[in-house]
């Protein structure tokens, strides 16, 4: 298939909450060679925004939600191990804590990113979602990380956001860690306003800031 025909089915797959699909389309993509970071943006991620518009217009509900939001993580259990793989010769030294801030379950967004920062080069540890705020330090401390990811999907959760950033200022930290925001209510203004080094709207821009950040 070429990747005219393959992106169109993968974001029908999503659509459509299709696992089965979603998976043997991901494997398709890795057994033809083709980018599997073109294949995430451009095959998989336009289905989970259609998902999302129809969820906007009243079309789909939970049950829809959820089977599309299992469909794409069934097509990223593929194809994370591969993109790790490719990721292990440009390995930089740069590491990466990320995760969704406590009190919001959203995290197929964090994924995406989670992965293309991997494929990008660096050393992501994923703390998955609902993340307590002291454990995003704690881990940083741990594994000595430069870089903060936090996503917020819903308008009440991007407020941690900004505790985030009153918590590291009182534990002393603040000038230790680079802080990247994201999800759907944040924004450019957002970061400034909380004090962030930066927001970025998807995952490949995230990637673009996160090495120009760390100094590549
Ligand atoms: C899928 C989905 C769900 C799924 C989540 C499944 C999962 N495992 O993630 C389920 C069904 C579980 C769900 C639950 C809920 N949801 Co919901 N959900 C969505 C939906 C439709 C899509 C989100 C998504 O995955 N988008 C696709 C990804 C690829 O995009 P993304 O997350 O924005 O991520 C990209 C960028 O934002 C960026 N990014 C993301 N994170 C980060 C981090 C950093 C550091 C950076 C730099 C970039 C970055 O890069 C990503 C990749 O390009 C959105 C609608 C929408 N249009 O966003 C609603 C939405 C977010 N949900 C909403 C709501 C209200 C809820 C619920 C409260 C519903 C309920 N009443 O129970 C619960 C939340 C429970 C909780 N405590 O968290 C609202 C939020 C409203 C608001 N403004 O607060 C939305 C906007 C829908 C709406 N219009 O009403 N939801």
């Amino acid at each position: 298939m070429t990747k005219n025909e393959i992106y169109p089915k993968m974001s029908e797959a999503i659509v459509s909450g299709d696992r089965a699909a979603a998976r043997a389309l991901a494997e398709e993509a890795v057994r033809s060679g083709l980018d599997l970071l073109e294949v995430v943006e451009q095959g998989y991620v336009p289905g989970i925004q259609k998902v999302g518009e129809l969820w906007e217009q009243g079309e789909y509900f939970l049950p829809e939600l959820i089977t599309s939001a299992e469909a794409m993580k069934a097509a990223m259990a593929v194809l994370d191990p591969e993109l790790k793989l490719k990721a292990l010769g440009s390995r930089l030294g740069g590491k990466v804590v990320i995760g969704t801030v406590e009190g919001d379950i959203h995290d197929i967004g964090k994924n995406l990113v989670a992965s293309m920062l991997q494929a990008g080069g660096f050393e992501v540890f994923d703390l998955g979602a609902d993340v307590k705020l002291e454990r995003f330090i704690d881990k940083a401390e741990d594994v000595g990380a430069g870089l903060i990811c936090l996503s917020a999907l819903l308008t009440t959760t991007m407020m941690n956001q900004r505790r985030f950033m009153g918590l590291l200022h009182e534990k002393g930290l603040r000038d230790k860690y680079k802080v990247l925001v994201g999800g759907a209510p944040a924004s450019r203004k957002w970061a400034e306003e909380i004090g962030a080094d930066g927001y970025a709207e998807n995952a490949v821009a995230a990637v673009k800031l996160a090495k120009s950040l760390a100094g590549r």
